[in-house]
């Protein structure tokens, strides 16, 4: 018999969203009739809109022509792309070679994992999106999970909560290779502003680490003075990667496109170009974006379709306000959902997992327990504002016949 990565027996049972897909199935099992509305997982639910589709589209007519067929394409992505993302979503701060295309945020997330190798150490913001820790137990670069902390020893876990405004004291953490930072935060939906950009940059600059930057939410900053990106901030290529997605403003959850940036200034400690090992990690373990989608995405960043990006993304932040603005009145303190799809409530009284297990067997509401994104999360419920309008009207009235 093959013995099993000892890794993966340190991992939670079961990764937190199909955790959630499960408790929903067994409550829909149990109560067949009832009309669940999802504030869970944060996946999209507008339709593509009409330019980026004809990106797609023109795409898959002409896969069917003589003329037109493209086989594999660049591991990197199409230059062009590159070039456009390097321009539209960066302003001209970095160079279209120092993108790479890929079919996501998470799968990057885990090659990264792959590149820094299981001898690194890292940082998270707690509470922070789950790949990152889970992905690092994978690859053993921890030690095993602490029930009494809800934490797994050897990852610096860097608190992130109301009482210090969702920015972690610098001064109180320890130094680690790689520091996962989300902005704005998945959970939380807090945004940081300059000064705190910098203090990280400076602190990873301090510290000879490296920063990896998901930015998978930046085109939901509604204040144009908060920082979209990392490279905003001076020194920050020297010390930093930022990971993004098309999944969310354009609604490619299922389409699968997202990109890395590695300035080529980034080095390791032994002066080798991070960018360069990149390149040997993604021509190795990925073997290039879909034509189709990569396409779409070409349309997503011209002139008509960065403007149906906004409006996607406008639909999506109202969806948000209108659960906050009820929420308040409900006299819930309520965090997120201007720069971010995500709200973060507080359920005073209640285990997140408890008030989970109300919302759904009360309110026939799915959200996700904010323990499920590190310690710092419990008492609290991530809902997210991805959905129909009709369902989010409905949730909200649903939510307010819970309280009375
Ligand atoms: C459910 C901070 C959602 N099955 O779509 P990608 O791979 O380009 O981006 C994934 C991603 C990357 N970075 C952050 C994210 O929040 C997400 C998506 N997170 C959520 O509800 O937290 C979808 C989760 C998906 C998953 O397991 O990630």
């Amino acid at each position: 018999m093959v013995k099993r990565n000892p890794n993966m027996a340190k991992l939670q049972s079961s990764y937190l969203f199909p955790e959630i897909a499960r408790r929903k199935n067994e409550f829909l099992a149990k109560n067949p009739g009832a009309k669940i509305i999802s504030l869970g997982i944060g996946d999209t639910t507008q339709p593509i809109t009409p330019h980026i589709m004809k990106g797609l589209s023109g795409e898959v007519s002409r896969l069917g022509t003589k003329k037109g067929y493209t086989g594999y394409g660049a591991e990197q992505g199409l230059k062009e792309l590159r070039d456009k993302i390097a321009e539209k979503m960066y302003d001209g701060l970095i160079e279209g070679d120092e993108v790479f295309v890929s079919d996501g945020a998470k799968p990057d997330t885990a090659r990264l994992q792959v590149l820094f190798g299981s001898n690194a150490t890292i940082a998270v913001q707690d509470p922070s999106y789950p790949v990152y820790v889970d992905s690092s137990v994978i690859l053993g670069q921890t030690g095993s999970y602490n029930q009494e902390k809800s934490q797994f020893d050897g990852i610096e876990y860097m608190e992130c909560t109301p009482e210090n405004n969702f920015f972690p004291d610098l001064r109180k953490a320890r130094r680690t290779d790689i520091i996962f930072f989300c902005n704005p935060n998945n959970p939380t939906g807090a945004a940081v502003n300059a000064k705190q950009l910098r203090e990280l940059v400076n602190f990873a600059r301090k510290n000879n680490s490296i920063i990896v930057y998901d930015s998978a939410y930046s085109q939901f900053i509604s204040d144009k003075n908060l920082p979209r990106s990392i490279y905003e901030i001076d020194g920050a290529k020297e010390v930093a990667i930022e990971i993004s997605s098309f999944s969310k403003p354009i609604g490619f959850t299922g389409v699968r496109l997202g990109w890395t940036v590695i300035p080529n200034e980034l080095k390791f400690e032994d002066g080798t170009s991070v960018n360069k090992d990149w390149n040997r990690i993604m021509t190795t373990l990925f073997n290039g974006a879909s034509n189709i989608a990569q396409q779409g995405a070409l349309s997503a960043l011209d002139e008509k379709g960065m403007k149906e990006m906004k409006q996607t993304i406008s639909y999506y932040l109202e969806n948000a306000g209108i659960i906050r603005a009820s929420m308040e009145k409900l006299g819930y303190e309520v965090y997120g959902g201007v720069h971010a799809p995500y709200l973060w409530v507080r359920i005073p009284g209640k285990t997140s997992w408890q008030a989970f297990e109300e919302f759904l067997g009360k309110a026939h509401l799915v959200t996700i327990p904010g323990i499920g994104f590190g310690p710092s999360g419990e008492g609290f419920l991530r809902l997210s504002a991805l959905g129909h309008r009709e369902e989010v009207k409905e949730a909200v009235k649903r939510i307010e016949r819970l309280m009375k």
